[in-house]
């Protein structure tokens, strides 16, 4: 029976991950832990724990009495923020890996699962369907600790055999929790801000294009690789993954089939050259071909679903 710790459980992805893996595996299976309080959903579901990853001694309490089969590590600060405070991203995004992968060892978990981002390519990378394997020289130190990582969980796998699996995740759009700190976070503050006001002045320039996808379809790759034989997963840096491609402009437009009266102006920030530098789109033929990915939203089927649910 797996048993699992999911790490960073308060966050975007964390807080719908924990409700899903919960759902399949058994509430009780799944430990939620995070430095934050948890919401209710979260709270009364199943197992919580305080934790901050960066404390070794008590994520190795945790691994001692709830003994999980596997961890996942969502633990992160991520582009914008990272910015602002380069030195504490950095510990946070590495150090909080490199505790996983050497206690996961100790600990005999056997699964790892870490995310990695499109942050990790750079202005040299080529932009349009950007590759797997490619020229990768990030300019954020969000992106530096990723491609850091994403080498680490390589080592760890090859020398260390860790089972660590990992995703590139593009901009996730999700209404439960909204996210924090990130440079794609516009495309969920433009659905909230049509719904509560009517407009929204946008951080990024029109015609900014940046891989995008809906929260059900990132739990799912992130579900179906976890689930995937071990002999079928290729790449043990961090899968390439893709879903739609948009410019704001675009999600606005998206966004007036439903809301006619809905306004967008642009007044771009310091978020503007940190999307510049990553691609526009992304192949992840790899992916596919490995694991059977395939996304299920594309911008209008992600539109409707977004504006039913956001209050
Ligand atoms: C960010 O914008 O920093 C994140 C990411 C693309 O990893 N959403």
């Amino acid at each position: 029976m797996e048993k699992i710790l999911l790490i960073g459980a308060c966050g975007q992805i964390g807080a719908e991950l924990t409700m899903q893996l919960r759902a399949a595996y058994g509430d009780g299976n799944v430990v939620a832990a995070d430095v934050k309080e948890p919401n209710s959903e979260i709270r009364e579901s199943g197992p919580f724990e305080h934790l901050n990853v960066l404390d070794a001694a008590s994520f190795g309490d945790i691994l001692e009495r709830h003994s999980p089969t596997q961890i996942y590590n969502l633990a992160a600060m991520l582009s914008a923020t990272g910015e602002k405070y380069p030195l504490k991203a950095w510990d946070l995004n590495m150090n909080g890996l490199l505790n996983t992968l050497e206690l996961s060892i100790i600990h005999e978990v056997k699964k790892v699962y870490w995310p990695s981002s499109i942050a990790v390519f750079g202005p040299t990378t080529p932009r349009v369907m950007t590759p797997q394997e490619t020229v990768m020289e990030p300019n954020t130190i969000y992106g530096i600790s990723k491609q850091a990582g994403e080498r680490l969980c390589e080592w760890y796998h090859q020398k260390k055999g860790v089972d660590v699996r990992s995703l590139r995740y593009p901009g996730i759009i999700s209404y439960k929790t909204e996210p924090g700190g990130g440079t794609t976070d516009y495309a969920v503050d433009i659905y909230f801000q049509a719904k509560r006001k009517g407009s929204y002045e946008c951080f990024l320039k029109e015609g900014t294009a940046l891989p995008m996808m809906y929260m059900p379809d990132a739990i799912r790759a992130t579900m179906e690789l976890m689930e995937a034989p071990a002999n079928t997963i290729s790449v043990r840096s961090s899968y390439n993954l893709a879903a739609m491609t948009f410019a704001p402009e675009e999600v606005a437009a998206s966004i007036q089939k439903e809301i006619p009266d809905f306004a967008v102006s642009y007044a771009p920030d310091f978020r503007q050259a940190i999307a510049e530098s990553w691609p526009a789109s992304i192949d992840d033929s790899v992916a596919r071909k490995d694991w059977g990915w395939k996304p299920e939203f594309d911008l209008d089927a992600m539109t409707k679903d977004m504006l039913e649910h956001v209050r």
